[in-house]
């Protein structure tokens, strides 16, 4: 068992023989070990005989420098434990295994991973106590929960889905799945975590902003509810609406996967050392630990959201006011591509749907039984359905055409009304207003809240065609339709689609997280993958250049496109989403996303990952901007770049801090530099392309 926590999660001892063996990789030793293990393993050890070993992999993996990867010395473990074949052939098989793995990723890699091969000897053994036979069972534990956690996602988290029984399912026939699923999922499984120095913040809320698992939050509270909180507080000054308010930034300790990301953007009071976050060894059975958890157990259920006293979109800081419908995902500690799609949500969240691509996002976002999109205080949330990796556009597309058509018969059945004797004339007024109003965002939801009571208490009193208008009153607010895809989805196999669907001109917002190869499947290439880049499929490095997928629709003219990086800007980022959701017509807003399979060799990883899209775009490698037609049709040029003009002399070393370019010394030695010098030279070229564009003449005359 490689995650010691997983003893009190999942089933670990199923199938395990009589006389078998147990390898466990642990922190704990001795008597601190034994009382750790729930008294159903130790029974299990006891009544079968089990001879059990186990391990510190935790602490070898970073004393060899493979930071949280344990599993080469957990195989080497287990050759030697179980010695299936002779312990001296299966040591040279797995070195063998790790020249060719990693060998074009460097000596370090490859030396790092003979260090773990040889220091899975490590192992001890565990005596086990035949009085453990005699143990009581584990107490059950119960949650104050609704019941599809208790009865159909924490058997399927814990691996016993299969013993469901089809009843399980009743009600859910068609596949629909309650929200919100993600925040019953509690592990506790950071090394480290963010603590926050109250006396330090500038209350920016980047932290909020960037945390790829939405667990790391400002909470507003008034007086009362701050005389119920046992954590720290500041008063607020801005902004004016929540003068006067208390301000916490809490963090969930239990769903942060300990990236780092957070306290490595924190700002803080330069006057005061700097940041207000810093990154702390996490012991998740501490009492502090538990404080933390009950103080995010406060906030979540006492403090309600005050996002209404601000313009949510008006700027990254307000952005982090708006409650979190996307929460404590599974994606990869620090991954580029969630914050981004959590702040979707986070705007648009109560009226918006998603068609999402097959990839990483239809893995973070909806694997059974687990869904980070959540619902807000008034039960609304983001409705979200994947369908097939290529068709996501076309499904979005359905999905819009489906509601176009709903809405064409409220229309209808409201202009009925309107045209009746018998119908009020506050009645009237209020349709009216709605077909004018229906497809404004803000308009439709005050126009949505002014009819919705007639056409309830005309239902109520008999009103056949009110009846029908409210079986289809959930349509009345204006939908925020999004269709969410990686590179691989948008740049190649669905592309056909995303054309298609961008030439209708229907009011679709097209978002693709660009993280330049096929990140869910292991990382090959993509057109996005640019020139240089070592994927699967350019063992050698990519010889042909990425595909400027923007700059193409652009052509269109009707078309609202912008390039974004919110680890480099934040504001133009935001500013990117809010434009696009309110551009009546198609939008594509590509965001450059850093991935694990990139390989970042800054210390701390993924935990970089946002300086890193920052880096992207100092160096030229990335560039920010925004072609707004709304500005065309003012004559106005659309065209608008965002970023400063690069400094290219940071564009290599920008490249040797990934393993996916560095490697390329070892795997293409004679042709590496010429590769890094194209690569240069395309984002020149493309740098060139929208300079150029902004001094275009959009005048009329
Ligand atoms: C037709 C088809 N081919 C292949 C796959 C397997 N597959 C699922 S996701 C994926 C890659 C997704 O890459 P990308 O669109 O870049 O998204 P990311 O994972 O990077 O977010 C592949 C190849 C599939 N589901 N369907
Ligand atoms: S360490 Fe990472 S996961 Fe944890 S709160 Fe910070 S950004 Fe979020
Ligand atoms: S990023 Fe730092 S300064 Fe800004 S709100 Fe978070 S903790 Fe405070
Ligand atoms: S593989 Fe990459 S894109 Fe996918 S979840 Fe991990 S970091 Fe994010």
């Amino acid at each position: 068992c490689h995650v010691q926590a997983y003893l009190h999660m999942y089933d670990v001892t199923r199938g395990l023989q009589q006389n078998g063996l147990f390898l466990l990789n642990t922190i704990f030793e001795g008597e601190e070990l034994v009382n750790f293990i729930p008294n159903n393993v130790k029974k299990y050890f006891a009544d079968k005989n089990i001879t059990v070993y186990y391990i510190n992999a935790t602490k070898i993996a970073q004393e060899i420098g493979l930071g949280n990867r344990t599993n080469t010395i957990l195989q080497s473990a287990f050759f030697r434990i179980t010695e299936v074949i002779p312990v001296d052939l299966a040591v040279e098989q797995m070195k063998k295994a790790i020249v060719k793995s990693y060998g074009k990723k460097g000596e370090d890699v490859v030396r790092m991973n003979y260090a773990a091969v040889d220091r899975g000897g490590e192992y001890k053994l565990l005596p086990v106590d035949p009085a453990w036979a005699n143990l009581p069972a584990d107490k059950k534990v119960t949650y104050d929960e609704p019941e599809y956690i208790t009865n159909l996602v924490r058997p399927i988290n814990a691996q016993l889905g299969a013993d469901l029984p089809v009843s399980a399912y009743k009600g859910i026939e068609d596949g629909a799945w309650e929200q919100g699923t993600a925040a019953y999922e509690k592990r506790g499984v950071a090394g480290f975590v963010p603590v926050w120095n109250p006396d330090n913040c500038i209350q920016c809320n980047k932290c909020a902003f960037v945390c790829p698992h939405s667990c790391i939050r400002p909470f507003v509270m008034n007086d009362e509810e701050a005389a119920g909180f046992k954590g720290k507080t500041v008063d607020m000054k801005a902004p004016a609406a929540m003068r006067g308010m208390h301000f916490a930034i809490q963090v969930s300790v239990k769903d942060c996967l300990g990236c780092g990301n957070c306290a490595d953007v924190c700002p803080g009071n330069p006057k005061l050392g700097g940041p207000a976050l810093k990154m702390v060894a996490y012991d998740d059975s501490s009492e502090a630990a538990a404080q933390e958890a009950a103080n995010w157990e406060y906030c979540v259920k006492h403090v309600t959201s005050k996002q209404n006293l601000v313009d949510i979109k008006q700027s990254p800081k307000n952005s982090q006011f708006a409650t979190s419908l996307f929460e404590f995902s599974g994606a990869c500690s620090g991954c580029g591509e969630t914050p981004y799609v959590k702040l979707i949500a986070q705007l648009f969240g109560d009226r918006e749907m998603v068609a999402n691509a097959t990839g990483c996002s239809s893995i973070y976002s909806g694997s059974i039984p687990s869904t980070p999109y959540t619902k807000n205080a008034k039960g609304q949330g983001p409705a979200w359905s994947n369908s097939l990796f290529e068709d996501f556009c076309e499904y979005g597309l359905g999905m819009v055409l489906a509601t176009k058509k709903m809405k064409k018969r409220i229309t209808m059945l409201l202009q009925e009304m309107i045209a009746s004797d018998k119908t009020s004339a506050g009645y009237k007024a209020a349709a009216q207003n709605w077909i004018e109003q229906q497809n404004d965002a803000e308009g439709s939801k005050a126009a949505a809240a002014a009819l919705k009571p007639f056409i309830a208490e005309g239902a109520a009193s008999g009103c056949p065609v009110c009846a029908r208008l409210k079986e289809l009153d959930h349509y009345l607010v204006k939908r925020s339709q999004w269709l969410i895809g990686g590179d691989g989805a948008s740049y190649d196999i669905g592309y056909g689609g995303l054309d298609h669907v961008i030439g209708s001109g229907e009011d679709v917002n097209i978002f693709v997280i660009d993280t330049e190869v096929y990140s869910n499947t292991g990382g090959q290439a993509s057109k996005a993958t640019p020139i240089g880049a070592i994927a699967q499929f350019a063992a050698n490095g990519k010889r042909v250049g990425k595909k400027d997928l923007g700059l193409m629709q652009t052509i269109y003219g009707n078309v609202y496109v912008a390039q974004v990086a919110m680890g480099a800007d934040q504001s133009q980022c935001l500013k990117a989403f809010r434009e696009a959701e309110a551009w009546h017509g198609p939008s594509l807003v590509i965001g450059y996303a850093p991935c694990i399979n990139h390989g970042l060799k800054a210390k701390g990883g993924m935990g970089k990952s946002q300086a890193e899209e920052a880096r992207a775009v100092e160096c030229g490698y990335w560039h920010l901007w925004r072609n707004n037609p709304a500005l065309a049709a003012e004559g106005k040029n659309p065209f608008q770049l965002d970023s400063k003009e690069p400094d290219w002399d940071k564009f290599q070393s920008f490249l040797e801090g990934e393993v996916r370019f560095l490697s390329l010394k070892k795997a293409a030695p004679a042709e590496a530099q010429e590769l890094y010098d194209a690569c240069k030279e395309a984002a020149k070229r493309r740098y060139k392309t929208y300079v150029r564009k902004t001094q275009e003449d959009w005048s009329l005359d």
